[in-house]
Order: structure tokens, then C-alpha cells, then sequence
């Protein structure tokens, strides 16, 4: 991607923009208000979410304490669908609040309807909605804003197809779109259920369009490209999410040079570790591996146990969970990786109904070896009476 704005011929020949004065931007996107966080319990739920509204409050704090010229907002700030009555009066009042202007470009989950945060809560003259379909001006000192709204859930198109601007100064987009080479590497959505891009672009459009910078939402991981900033999300939805995006300050130099520092706005963590159990002989071995991976850790904790223990090891969740450290807020056991060790040249002799069993899934030509294996580990637990019967899941 960057290779491509480096090659792409004629990027470099106009001339950098002289500014009179320096200009500072704060920019988040992708905070996702109301997500519920349905994979978790529901006090666990309401804290995450109430972790979310305290990034907006902290991303206002940080446009406060660096004196930012505006607080870009990428879209995505809150889900349509869940949006509440609390959460859009919380929006006014956080964004009210800001000491500084407030440029707010909506996009595929707090799309512009009629019936939007963004149309219908009560915001003061420094927050502005971008609420057209194609990019439209709005100055902040020497430096000129371009913003536009997604109009729908999907379907969105490109925002710089057939854009070109002439203008003096510094000129920065701010939308929420896919960059065309990161949508093949980037789960676009935290749902996962949809591979649509949302108002495809390519990188080089950026340049060419007589852009200096772009501000984007909408992918979770963060990215500093040349031409344009992706802020990420700036607290995980989900675990595996990368959570590495947060506020970024954007400090534009006095002959357009742009400066990006990264600030940190989420107060609890959410680790994805992965424990090989191997050779561990008993459970109780396995929750002192448990207890010694995790006693440092706080927040929220995905345990995925790895590796191959034998079929006598009972592994009960609320044991593992048990052993967790005390400051970890909540945790999860993922076994999705773990195998137990099946001896089923002994198991699919025996004149039994275990042996029957196994020779059944062993001979049923209509399953692939992943589910074979789960059928076998799952069953010969129940047959044994064990309790632990989702080490298949
Ligand atoms: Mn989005």
C-alpha cells in the first residue's frame, strides 16, 4: 500500500502547503457505543460498555490538554440499531463539553437518518455534522476540513471518486472507508458477517485528489499511511481484536509536515492468552499454569488452552476460572485448540457400547477428521459421566 503511493507517478510534484500558523487535531473513530458485547455475562457487558463511553470522555479530555484545533470524530461512534436514549443524551453532553471545535463525520453503524444522534440531540454550534453525500469544506484556522456521511448501513461509495480540490493550506478528509489494500487483511466489521466494503477508496486517491491528509474510520486495527490515519478502535469489541488504536494527535508543522502521537484512552485491558497444557498430569498442574500465566494480568481474560492432555484429566470451566488472578475483572476458557489424547486402537476394540460408538464415528465416511475427533472426544466423556463435555466447542 504505501509502495503504491510511492510509485504512483506525480504524487510528489506540488509543492508542500505553507501555513501560517501550526494547527493540532485530535481524531477517534470506531468506539462502537452500545455494543452488547453478547459473549459476555450481563454485568460484564454493561461494564464494557460503560468502558466505552469512558473513551469518549478521555478522547475530549485529550483534545483539551494538547489545545487540538478540533476533535475529529471517524464515524462509528455509536451502533444505530442499540443506540439508546441515555447513550445519545451522553453523547450531547460529552461533546458539548469539549473545550475545542467538535467534526463529526458519521459512518456505516451511526449512519445520518432522520432519526440519528447526530440529527436529533441537542448539540451546541462547535460540534458540526458533516451531513452531505460528498465532501464538504469546513475551516479550522489555517487548515480546511472536508467531512461527509454515510446515508445508509451499506452501500456507500467512494467518497473521493470524481473529487478534486484546488484550495490554499492544509486540506484533510475526514470519513469513514475501506482502503482498498487493507480490506483483504482487516475483519472489517467486529460481527464478521460482512465481507461488503463500506465506501471503498485507494490510498493513492488521497494525493491525487489534492488532499494533504486523510482522517478514516472504520478499520479496528490502527494505521499510519502515508496520506491517511486509521485511528482503530480504541477498545476492543471482542477478544482477538488487536487494540492498538486509541486517540491520535495529529500536529501539522508550518509547511504541512503532519506529526502523529498515539494516546491510549482505554482504562482496562483485554488479553488473548494462549496456554499450552502439555504434560501436565493432572488438573490441578493445569489451574498452577493457569494461576501463573494470569496472576499478573487485570481486565478481561480469554484463556485458549492449547496442546494434548489424556482423557482422565477433567477440565471443569469454573475450576480454571477459579485460579485466575484476583484482579482480573473476567475471564473465559476457549479449548477449541486442546486435544485429549484418545487411545482408540483399544477403545474401538472393546465389546461395549463405548466400542460401538467408536467404531461407528470412526467408519461414518459423511464426517471430515475435525468433527470425527470432536464426536469422539465429546462422547467418551458423556459415556464416562464426566461433566466436562465441551471440550469440543
Ligand atoms: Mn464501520
Amino acid at each position: 500500500m504505501q509502495q503504491d503511493e510511492r510509485s504512483a507517478p506525480g504524487l510528489d510534484d506540488s509543492p508542500p502547503p505553507q501555513l501560517e500558523d501550526e494547527a493540532t487535531f485530535v481524531a477517534l473513530g470506531d468506539v462502537h457505543l452500545d455494543t452488547p458485547f453478547a459473549w459476555a455475562p450481563e454485568a460484564v457487558s454493561r461494564m464494557r460498555r460503560n468502558d466505552l463511553r469512558d473513551v469518549l470522555s478521555a478522547a475530549v479530555a485529550v483534545a483539551a490538554e494538547v489545545q487540538a484545533d478540533a476533535l475529529l470524530l471517524a464515524g462509528d461512534i455509536y451502533e444505530h440499531e442499540r443506540v439508546t436514549p441515555d447513550t445519545a443524551r451522553f453523547i450531547a453532553r460529552v461533546l458539548n463539553g469539549c473545550e475545542t471545535q467538535v467534526l463529526v463525520s458519521p459512518g456505516n453503524h451511526d449512519w445520518l437518518a432522520a432519526s440519528s444522534v447526530w440529527a436529533t440531540a441537542a448539540f451546541e454550534d462547535h460540534v458540526h455534522i458533516f451531513d452531505g453525500r460528498e465532501l464538504e469544506p469546513f475551516d479550522v484556522g489555517p487548515t480546511t476540513v472536508w467531512g461527509a456521511a454515510h446515508h445508509q448501513p451499506s452501500g456507500t461509495g467512494n467518497f473521493l471518486d470524481g473529487f478534486h480540490i484546488d484550495r490554499h493550506g492544509f486540506n484533510l478528509a475526514l470519513f469513514h472507508g475501506s482502503e482498498k489494500a487493507g480490506f483483504s487483511i482487516e475483519e472489517p466489521e467486529h460481527s464478521g458477517s460482512s465481507k461488503q466494503p463500506h465506501a471503498p477508496f485507494e490510498a493513492r486517491q488521497i494525493p491525487n485528489a489534492g488532499l494533504d491528509h486523510a482522517v478514516v474510520g472504520h478499520f479496528h486495527r490502527r494505521r499510519e499511511a502515508i496520506h491517511h490515519t486509521y485511528p482503530g478502535n480504541p477498545a476492543p469489541l471482542a477478544f482477538g481484536e488487536p487494540g492498538d488504536g486509541g486517540a491520535v494527535v495529529l500536529h501539522i508543522d508550518a509547511v504541512g509536515g503532519i506529526d502523529r502521537q498515539w494516546r491510549d484512552l482505554s482504562q482496562r485491558s483485554m488479553h488473548d492468552i494462549e496456554i499450552d497444557v502439555s504434560g501436565c498430569l493432572d488438573a490441578s498442574a493445569i489451574r498452577d499454569v493457569v494461576a501463573a500465566r494470569t496472576g499478573h494480568l487485570e481486565g478481561l481474560i480469554r484463556l485458549n488452552l492449547t496442546g494434548e492432555v489424556e482423557q482422565s484429566i477433567e477440565l471443569v470451566d469454573s475450576d480454571l476460572l477459579s485460579a485466575v488472578g484476583a484482579s482480573v475483572d473476567h475471564a473465559v476458557v476457549r479449548r477449541s485448540k486442546l486435544r485429549q489424547a484418545l487411545d482408540l486402537t483399544t477403545l474401538r476394540g472393546e465389546a461395549s457400547v463405548r466400542g460401538q460408538f467408536v467404531r461407528a464415528v470412526l467408519e461414518d465416511p459423511t464426517i471430515d477428521d475435525e468433527t470425527r475427533y470432536a464426536v469422539l472426544a465429546t462422547g467418551l466423556r458423556a459415556l464416562d459421566g464426566r461433566r466436562d463435555l465441551d471440550v469440543a466447542s
